[in-house]
């Protein structure tokens, strides 16, 4: 059973969605960027402050924010865990592997989910969090076709990434998830 897992995909795509269930399933640790900056921004501390209007906006908060709180978080002594929205450009990836070579554990698997952008905007505009407007929406898809979009070529290459059709339900994509796993 693999447990060093990477959740890609665009946004609203269902990463959190499915990373969660399968980190509870599992004992895993899920680490979501999105969360562990949204839980900053509600607590207002300095960083929450620094990336809430970037975050409003849909735009990508520093390389540099993002890595500090991966670091932070991602506990080597886990029973596993889940990256969920990072990385998400080409230079978070090269951080994120220098810091598991650092920690001896390489990812195992990367998980793309695949759906079609209509489905997303839908999604997202149900879910109706504050960055879920059409504006916003319209931002957030630019910047994932241009910079985490190649990321998809990058896990192939390294022979990593396990395709997901994410356009099904919940339980039909957890269990190809779970599946590929193996
Ligand atoms: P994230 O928190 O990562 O959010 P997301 O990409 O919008 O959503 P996700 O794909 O997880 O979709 P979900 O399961 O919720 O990012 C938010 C912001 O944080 C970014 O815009 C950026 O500013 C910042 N950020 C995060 N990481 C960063 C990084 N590495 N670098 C820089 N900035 C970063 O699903 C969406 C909806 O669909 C939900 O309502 C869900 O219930 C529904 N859904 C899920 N699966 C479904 C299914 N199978 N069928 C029907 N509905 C489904």
């Amino acid at each position: 059973m693999k447990r060093h897992l990477l959740f890609l995909g665009a946004p609203g795509a269902g990463k959190g969605t499915q990373a969660e269930l399968l980190s509870k399933k599992n004992s895993y640790l899920h680490l979501s960027t999105g969360e562990l900056l949204r839980n900053e921004i509600e607590m207002n501390t300095k960083l929450g402050k620094k990336v809430k209007d970037i975050m409003d906006r849909g735009e990508l908060v520093s390389d540099v924010l993002v890595l500090e709180i991966v670091t932070k978080n991602l506990d080597k002594n886990s029973n596993g865990w889940i990256l969920d929205g990072y990385p998400r450009n080409l230079s978070q990836a090269n951080s994120l592997n220098e810091v598991l070579i650092k920690i001896k554990q390489p990812l195992e698997v990367v998980f793309y989910l695949d759906i079609p952008e209509e489905v997303l905007i839908e999604r997202l505009l149900l879910r109706g969090r504050k960055d879920d407007n059409k504006d916003t929406i319209k931002t957030r898809l630019n910047i994932y076709k241009e910079t985490t979009e190649p990321l998809i070529q990058y896990y192939k290459d390294l022979s990593l990434l396990e395709y997901i059709d994410a356009d099904r339900d919940l339980k039909t994509i957890s269990a190809d998830i779970k599946q590929k796993m193996v």
